[in-house]
């Protein structure tokens, strides 16, 4: 396949000795009830949280993924693994100001479906700032970054663009025709199946005119391509059906990255579509080798939960499946199985570094305009401009929401005129939020310009906002229809706890919010200066 062998041939000798049988009968034996690492089940969802559209390129023995943040900075996030089981942030492709146009990006739009390749000694990463720059090619000699300022792909206007390179060099960007950038009227709208220019990686500029590719099976909205070349074949892969349950993959096959290509005979073949398994809306997905020497494909999924499987509120995140060619050179696929990890995890940060975790995200501008760890030592000290959660540019960092079921906490400070809080977000029209000012705390819960608080006067001085994600345990049939319920709670400086509310939580999830994020967990401030510190995190995915 010319993308792995782009990058370097799949090492196979460490592969063959760890993969060979042990020597002797016990440890054989032991080898037998103990799965490899190879075979062990995926752990499902391999990354969890708002974490859409992921792309992934094999390097020697080392993964790189990229994901989707829209509106959110810094942008794209690169995670780095070694066995496609255990990721970890190293960087993120977008970290200053002019690399996407971010500022007054709309909500839906912004950093949409990257794809991450390798060549030569540099990764590139090729992705549609929607209703933004556009489509983009990003450059750096380490994943890790920095990368590059990007540069525009001048003309071509199209989402989720793919990059591979013909036998002599030549390099395709394979998209789809959704228009989301000219700005052309009614062809905005319309949607122009999977295209594909040649295109000159160093000036962005297209070598050809479009052409069309392939229209997929007929399902609404082709698009998410990927080109692979295995074999005698350049295989074709897209997601359509669209993002929601009726999302899959399906692939078609020709000799050349052009094409023609003949589509497979059993599209969508990757699909949960009118099935009850616990993952849906698997699609938007790209092949890769393991490091045993199989394939897998890593696609966006969710997890609707509730008695009807209707909520997901973890919004988009990333999954893995084994795959293969078979023996007539088709793909096959095998379910999307949920497997969460078992471990809990905990995050607890006092705010006592020189700079922020890169897990901490802002919303279209970087938090170094409103937030300062220098203020006040072991606080972060957001400065509000008036700008509620409601608004384009709040003052706020935040981090995904990565379990079903999670206590969240950490202590505000709202001197005697700040005002701020904790809220879980999933867009400017839906969240919930604890906020906190002089000798008052207030629960609010904002639903598509329908909100309701609750206030309590308290004792002066710092209070713990909390927020706890439980499942429901109401009996009747229509409390069970839910993915959860969010307790917005506080502990005043005297100590003591206040249940402020609780808010059904299905209006924060994929299905209701529809907007393209996921929940995040926001430290804010709206008015003033205000001043956090202990922030905690304890998430599971069982109850
Ligand atoms: C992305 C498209 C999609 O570009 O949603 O789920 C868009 N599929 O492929 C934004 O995530």
């Amino acid at each position: 396949m010319s993308t792995a062998d782009t990058a370097t041939s799949v090492a196979t000798t460490d592969t063959a000795s760890t993969a060979g049988a042990p020597s002797t009968p016990s440890t054989a034996a032991s080898a037998a009830s103990t799965p490899s690492p190879a075979t062990a089940p995926w752990p499902n969802p391999i990354v969890s949280g708002f974490y859409p559209d992921p792309s992934v390129v094999k390097v020697g023995g080392d993964y790189y993924l990229a994901n989707s943040t829209f509106e959110y900075l810094p942008g794209i996030p690169i995670l780095h693994s070694t066995d496609l089981r255990k990721w970890t942030v190293i960087g993120h492709v977008v970290d200053r100001p002019g690399q996407l146009h971010s500022f007054d990006i709309p909500t839906l739009g912004g950093a949409w479906a990257p794809t991450i390749r390798y060549r030569n000694g540099v990764f590139y990463l090729v992705i549609t700032d929607a209703m933004g720059r556009g489509m983009i090619i990003f450059t750096a000699t380490d994943a890790a970054g920095p990368w590059s300022d990007g540069i525009v792909v001048d003309g071509v206007h199209g989402i989720d663009p793919d990059l591979a390179w013909g036998d002599d060099g030549t390099a395709y960007i394979t998209y789809s025709g959704l228009d989301t950038t000219s700005g052309a009227g009614p062809g905005a709208h319309e949607h122009g199946g999977i295209l594909q220019v040649t295109v000159n990686l160093e000036t962005g500029a297209p070598l050809s005119a479009p052409i069309s590719l392939w229209m997929g099976t007929g399902l609404k909205f082709p698009e998410a391509p990927h080109l692979y070349h295995h074999g005698e074949y350049w295989y074709l892969m897209i997601a359509e059906g669209g993002t929601e349950r009726g999302h899959g993959i399906s692939v078609a096959r020709g000799s050349s990255p052009s094409g023609p290509f003949e589509p497979g005979p059993n599209n969508p073949f990757l699909s949960a579509r009118s099935t009850s398994r616990p993952i849906q809306n698997t699609g938007h997905g790209d092949l890769v080798e393991t490091p045993d020497g199989g394939w897998a494909i890593i696609m966006l999924g969710m997890r609707p939960t509730g008695m009807t499987q209707a909520f997901s509120a973890m919004g988009r995140e990333t999954f893995i499946t084994s795959a293969r060619f078979t023996a007539d050179g088709w793909l096959e696929a095998d379910p999307v199985m949920l497997n969460p990890r078992p471990e809990a995890l905990v995050i607890d940060d006092g705010f006592d570094a020189e700079t922020l975790d890169s897990d901490w995200l802002s919303m279209r501008r970087f938090a170094s305009d409103f937030a300062s760890l220098t203020a006040r030592p072991g606080w972060v000290e957001l400065s509000g401009d008036g700008s509620t959660l409601n608004d384009p540019r709040p003052a706020l960092i935040a981090r995904r929401q990565r379990h079903a079921f999670a206590q969240v906490s950490v202590v505000v400070d709202p001197g005697s005129s700040g005002v701020g809080g904790l809220a879980v977000r999933y867009d400017e029209d839906h969240h919930y939020e604890v906020e906190v000012s002089a000798g008052v705390v207030t629960a609010r819960a904002s639903v598509a310009g329908i909100s309701q608080q609750w206030s309590l006067e308290v004792p002066a001085g710092p209070v713990t906002a909390t927020l706890d994600f439980v499942a429901s345990v109401g009996t009747s049939l229509l409390s069970q229809l839910t993915s959860d319920i969010v307790v917005l709670g506080a502990i005043d400086s005297a100590g003591t706890s206040h249940e402020l509310a609780r808010v059904d939580g299905r209006y924060l999830s994929q299905e209701t919010a529809a907007s393209f994020a996921g929940r995040v967990l926001a430290l804010y401030a709206t008015s003033g200066t205000v001043e956090f510190t202990d922030f905690h995190y304890e998430g599971s995915d069982s109850k």
